[in-house]
C-alpha cells in the first residue's frame, strides 16, 4: 500500500486507540522516515496494547500473592541417603550420555548491557577473568568448546541478544573469531521489544519517527527461541535439552551431567538450580510452591513475615534463591508456542528519554516519567508439567557480575574465580599458599581448557606447577 493510504488507515486506528500523537511530526519527516514510522505502527498489536495499558498503567493493583505459599522441595547438592546417592550416580551417567549424544545445547540470555557496571557495550564483552582478563563471552565460549572435547560432541550455542545490542554482539563474536568455536554452531537471535508508555498510557516517542521501546525481558526468550527458528534448528540437530544461563555468571557450569540427568530422569520440563540464600533479604528470587507448582516470588514481593520465617533448627523456611540457571526441555518451549501462552508483565517505572510534542525536542527526564514492561523466564515454571530444583553451592557456581562495587561486583567475582580454582587444586592434593584470612595467597586462573569441573583436575596433575605465595598462574 502506498504511504498516503497507510497513513490514513493508521491515523484512524491511532485515533481510535488514543495514540494519535505518534503522528505529531509525520508531515515533517522525509519519505524514508515516514515509512519507518508506519512500519513500527503496523507492528503494534492494539488489542494487547489496550489490555496492557488497562492492567499495568491505568488500574494498577498491588502484586497479588497467592493465599498459600509453601517452600519448594529440592534435591540437595550432595545426596543424603544411600538411595539418593544411587539416583545421583545414575543421573550423572544419563546426563553425560545425553551430552555426548549432542542432546544438550547451551543457551545464553545476553540482552543486558553493562550499564550498571559503568561499561558501555553488551555485558558479555565485560573483561572478568583474574589473570588474562578474558571477557564473559570468551569464558563461556571456551567452556562450551571444552565440553565438546570432553564429551566428544559438537556443541551448539544459542545466543539471545536484545534488539539494541544484536549488531554489536555479532561484531564482537566475529571480530574474535567466535573464540575458537565454529561460526555455524552459533545461532544468534534477537528477543522482542515492548513499547514504553507514559504514566497516562501514551506510547512515548524516542525520536520523531520512532516509538520508544525496550527489550521484553528474559521471559521473551521463550517466544524468541521459537520465532527466530532456534527451536526448529534444535529439532533438526536432535537437541532435546536447553541449558539456560545468564550473561553475568562466570562460574556457570553449562554442561552439568547431574542437573541434566535429574531433569531427564524425572521427566521435568523446566528445572532450576537454587542456592541457599546468604541472608533472608538477599536480592534473588525465592523458590516457593504455589498450588503444587514451583514458582519464583521475587525478593521484593515475598512478604517480610515469610522472608524471615525460620524452621525449628534456625534455618530459613524460604531459603532457596534463584540462580537463573535452568534446564528447559525443547518440547516444552514448542508446546507453549504452539498452544499459545502469555507470561505476566512486570512493570518498572523509569526515566525514559522522549520527544516533547510541544517543544519538538528530546528531553532526558530527571524524574521517572514512564513505564517499561518486561516478562521473566521463571514465570514459565508453573506452566511446566514437572519442575525440579537442584541445590548448588555458591562458591562453585554463582558469582554474578552486576554492580560496579560491593556485592556482586567484578572484584568479588574475580576473587571467587580464584577461590574456586584454588579449591579444586587443593582437593586434588595441591598445596595452595594462603593469606592470614585463609584466602588464596596467589592469583590463579584456570582456563576451561584445563578443567570445567573439579574431576577434570585429576588427569592434569602432572601439568600443575608448584605454587608459591604471590604467584600469578594461568593454567590451560
Ligand atoms: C535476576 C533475577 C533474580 C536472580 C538473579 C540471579 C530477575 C527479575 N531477577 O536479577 O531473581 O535470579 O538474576 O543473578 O530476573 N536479559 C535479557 N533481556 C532482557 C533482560 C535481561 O537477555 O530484556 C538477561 C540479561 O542479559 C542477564 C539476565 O537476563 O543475562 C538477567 O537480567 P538482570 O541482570 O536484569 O537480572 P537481575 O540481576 O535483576
Amino acid at each position: 500500500m502506498e504511504l498516503e493510504k497507510r497513513y490514513k488507515k493508521y491515523s484512524q486506528l491511532l485515533q481510535k486507540h488514543n495514540q494519535q500523537h505518534l503522528f505529531t511530526f509525520y508531515n515533517q519527516l522525509d519519505k524514508n522516515s515516514q515509512n519507518k514510522l508506519l512500519k513500527q505502527i503496523e507492528d503494534l498489536n492494539f488489542k494487547s496494547l489496550n489490555e496492557k495499558i488497562g492492567r499495568y498503567v491505568k488500574n494498577v493493583f498491588p502484586v497479588e500473592l497467592p493465599a498459600k505459599i509453601e517452600p519448594a522441595g529440592v534435591y540437595p547438592a550432595f545426596p543424603r541417603s544411600a538411595e539418593q546417592k544411587k539416583k545421583y550416580e545414575k543421573a550423572k551417567q544419563l546426563g553425560a550420555n545425553l551430552i555426548s549424544k549432542g542432546k544438550v545445547a547451551a543457551f545464553i540470555v545476553a540482552g543486558g548491557q553493562g550499564t550498571r557496571l559503568g561499561f558501555d557495550g553488551p555485558k558479555g564483552d565485560f573483561p572478568i577473568s583474574p589473570v588474562k582478563n578474558k571477557t564473559l563471552f570468551q569464558l563461556f565460549a571456551e567452556m562450551i568448546k571444552a565440553a565438546g572435547i570432553k564429551y566428544g560432541f559438537k556443541p551448539k550455542w544459542y545466543i539471545m541478544t536484545s534488539p539494541l545490542n544484536f549488531e554489536q554482539t555479532r561484531k564482537i563474536l566475529k571480530d574474535n573469531n567466535f573464540y575458537g568455536l565454529n561460526a555455524k554452531d552459533i545461532f544468534i537471535f534477537q528477543q522482542g521489544a515492548e513499547v514504553n508508555l507514559s504514566t497516562d498510557g501514551k506510547i512515548l516517542l524516542a525520536q520523531k519517527d520512532t516509538p520508544a521501546a525496550s527489550p521484553d525481558g528474559h521471559g521473551g526468550s521463550l517466544k524468541a527461541l521459537y520465532k527466530s527458528g532456534a527451536i526448529a534448528d534444535m529439532r533438526k540437530a536432535g537437541i532435546e535439552y536447553i541449558s539456560y544461563f545468564q550473561v553475568d555468571n562466570p562460574l556457570i557450569n553449562i554442561f552439568d551431567p547431574l542437573f541434566i540427568g535429574l531433569h531427564a530422569m524425572d521427566k521435568a520440563e523446566m528445572s532450576s538450580k537454587a542456592l541457599t540464600k546468604a541472608q533472608p533479604f538477599e536480592k534473588v528470587g525465592n523458590f516457593c510452591l504455589v498450588d503444587g507448582k514451583v514458582t519464583v516470588i521475587e525478593y521484593s514481593d515475598l512478604p517480610k513475615k515469610l522472608t524471615i520465617k525460620k524452621n525449628a533448627d534456625g534455618s530459613l523456611v524460604f531459603s532457596l534463591g534463584n540462580t537463573a540457571i535452568h534446564i528447559i526441555s525443547r518440547n516444552f518451549v514448542e508446546r507453549l508456542n504452539v498452544k499459545g501462552f502469555a507470561l505476566p508483565y512486570h512493570r518498572a517505572i523509569k526515566k525514559i528519554p522522549y520527544v516533547n510534542l510541544q517543544k519538538s525536542r528530546i528531553i532526558k527526564p530527571r524524574k521517572e516519567n514512564g513505564i517499561k514492561l518486561e516478562t521473566f523466564v521463571f514465570d514459565a515454571l508453573p506452566l511446566a508439567k514437572k519442575s525440579i530444583i537442584l541445590e548448588t553451592i555458591r562458591s562453585q557456581e554463582f558469582a554474578p557480575v552486576k554492580n560496579k562495587s560491593g556485592t556482586d561486583s567484578p572484584k568479588v567475582a574475580r576473587r571467587m574465580m580464584i577461590a574456586r580454582a584454588a579449591d579444586w587444586l587443593r582437593e586434588a592434593g595441591v598445596k595452595i599458599p594462603r593469606k592470614s584470612d585463609g584466602s588464596a595467597g596467589c592469583k590463579i586462573e584456570m582456563a576451561p581448557s584445563f578443567a570445567i569441573c573439579k574431576e577434570d583436575i585429576a588427569k592434569k596433575k602432572n601439568k600443575i606447577p608448584q605454587i608459591k605465595s604471590g604467584d600469578k598462574i594461568y593454567m590451560k
